[in-house]
């Protein structure tokens, strides 16, 4: 990606950024993310097709759709798109995840800290198959949210499963 925001605008996001939310899908699967920075994400999967996968510094399109509204796109080196409404005011969030078919075959090749394996997934993406995708389009409810400050290292910073007891379960 070019250092163009494109349709992003920084300063429509500043209530955004830091934000650090907890969410499960209707289908189960329980996710992490914190808005690291106005084009930037890292996240945490605890539970479903590819729990136990952690991702730091992933490049993304950030848009606000009104207060409280906004919406992050991108396209994984795995060749997964993903694109996420978040609704802060009522705590929902909808998801839509494009998994390529080598994915939908083999979740559990793309279950690690990503950013250390980078070569490897480009090198499963390129081998394929990509098609038919496997659309998962799914709403969620936040159970957890809190403010953090931009680019905080320690906010994303290890496996899921090293986590304390208790972590993704925490409700406010
Ligand atoms: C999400 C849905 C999917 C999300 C991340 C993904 C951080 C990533 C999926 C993948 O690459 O396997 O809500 O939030």
């Amino acid at each position: 990606m070019s250092d163009e925001f494109e349709s992003t605008k920084p300063e429509e996001l500043t209530a955004f950024v830091g934000k650090h939310l907890i969410y499960t899908y209707d289908n189960g699967w329980q996710y992490e993310l914190y808005v690291k920075n106005e084009k930037t994400i890292d996240y945490r999967i605890h539970s479903g097709m590819v729990g136990g996968r952690w991702v730091r510094d992933q490049e993304t399109h950030i848009v606000r759709l009104s207060d409280n509204v906004f919406k992050i796109s991108w396209d994984e080196p795995t060749g997964t798109c993903v694109s996420v409404a978040v609704n802060l005011a009522e705590r929902k969030l909808h998801g839509v995840i494009f998994f390529p078919r080598w994915i939908a075959n083999d979740p559990k090749l793309t279950v690690c800290y990503q950013n250390d394996h980078l070569d490897q997934m480009k090198s499963l993406r390129d081998a394929g198959p990509t098609y038919p995708k496997l659309v998962i389009d799914e709403f969620a409810t936040v159970t957890f949210v809190e403010d953090c400050a931009a680019n905080d290292e320690t906010v994303v910073s290890c496996d899921p499963s090293d986590l304390p007891e208790g972590y993704a379960a925490r409700r406010n």
